[in-house]
């Protein structure tokens, strides 16, 4: 039993105030690249928005270590694979992606979003820079209700059986690419609608959680960092996710067994596999989409659309943060 008097234990105010930090974190990226919407120019956009990420993580009270990130320390980008970021606190591992879409930024096309995740140490698969083969469906459906090695037919046939729908009435999401032409000739054989993603699939496996969405299931194969992310965020809704790394020759093979030593690099991996533990997600639109609305830009403010996670309680809270651009710069002050 609780008493009143009981003190709030110390990782829960952490926890908590930490979920609300990250979103400053996302919010500063979104508003860095926000200058860039529409201008054709991609890397602008990604360079504005790693930077300001990387500033604002150095208000966070956290002894971060960067394992899904911009490249590796050879390279020497910002947020690199292995960098400390953060002024102190609990040591936990984070995941970025400061611009995921940065096609559909540089295009204004929706879905461009910021975002980040945190675990506490060694709960996020280090995922190299491959593809993963992606199942994604959301809460309160049976378990294995989809199987990444099932053929889609009958997933959709499970699905829409546990939905009480008709495969007609679901909607697959996937990435639009030839090496989805066979998945998506096959989805709408069986009946199914499916809506084609140009990029962001880490938006595109959220929605596949959430009911305003309407989309049902997500399913093919993106970026494998993108996997972890999204993983991230399907903890927080309690949906499911399975996934596979993908890998073009064996020196990629090689690389994803060199970062988790001891495990097959070519097993299923369920969602704890690619992230564990307590879990912490941000995302903020960038141009509006199925998930966030973008940065609407005023003369003298900007709001900013973002989702905030936390696995631990299962809150998930859409935040609009109004920004004075004559009280505050645009780096976290
Ligand atoms: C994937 C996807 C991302 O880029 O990484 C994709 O996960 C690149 O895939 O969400 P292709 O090589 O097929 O273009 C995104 O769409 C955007 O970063
Ligand atoms: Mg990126
Ligand atoms: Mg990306």
């Amino acid at each position: 039993m609780s008493d009143a008097n009981d003190p709030i234990p110390s990782f829960v105010v952490s926890d908590r105030n930490l979920a609300l930090e990250l979103v400053r974190v996302t919010e500063a990226a979104a508003l860095a690249s926000a200058h860039w919407t529409g201008r054709g120019k991609k890397n602008d956009a990604d360079g504005a928005a790693v930077e300001a990420m990387r500033t604002a993580f150095d208000t966070v009270a956290i002894d971060g270590t960067v394992v899904i990130g911009e490249g590796e320390m050879d390279e020497a980008p910002m947020l690199y694979i292995g960098e400390k970021v953060g002024s102190g606190g609990p040591a936990m591992d984070i995941a970025v992606d400061p611009l995921e879409g940065t096609n559909l930024c540089a295009k204004d096309m929706p879905n461009a979003i910021t975002v980040v995740a945190l675990a506490e140490r060694g709960n996020f698969l280090h995922a190299p820079d491959v593809y993963m083969d992606k199942i994604i469906v959301g809460a309160g459906l049976p378990d294995g209700v989809v199987d990444l090695d099932s053929s889609i037919e009958n997933n959709l046939r499970n699905l829409a059986k546990a939905k009480g729908k008709a495969v007609r009435d679901l909607v697959l999401c996937t990435l639009d690419r030839e090496r989805h032409e066979e998945l998506i000739a096959k989805a709408r054989e069986a009946g199914a609608r499916v809506r084609l993603l140009t990029d962001g699939d880490v938006a595109g496996a959220i929605a596949a959680c959430l009911d305003t969405s309407q989309v049902d299931i997500y399913a093919g194969s993106g970026g494998a960092p993108e996997g972890v992310l999204a993983a991230a965020a399907i903890r927080c809704v309690n949906g499911q996710m399975q996934s596979r790394l993908l890998f073009e020759d064996n020196s990629q093979r090689e690389r994803a067994q060199k970062m988790n030593p001891g495990k097959n690099p070519d097993r299923k991996l369920g969602l704890h596999d690619l992230a564990a533990g307590s879990v912490l997600f941000s995302a903020t639109g960038v141009t509006s989409g199925t998930l966030l609305k973008g940065i609407h830009q005023y003369p003298n403010h900007a709001v900013t659309h973002s989702l905030v996670m936390r696995s631990k309680s299962g809150t998930v809270r859409f935040i609009e943060g109004y920004h004075n651009f004559k009280t505050k710069t645009w780096t976290p002050q």
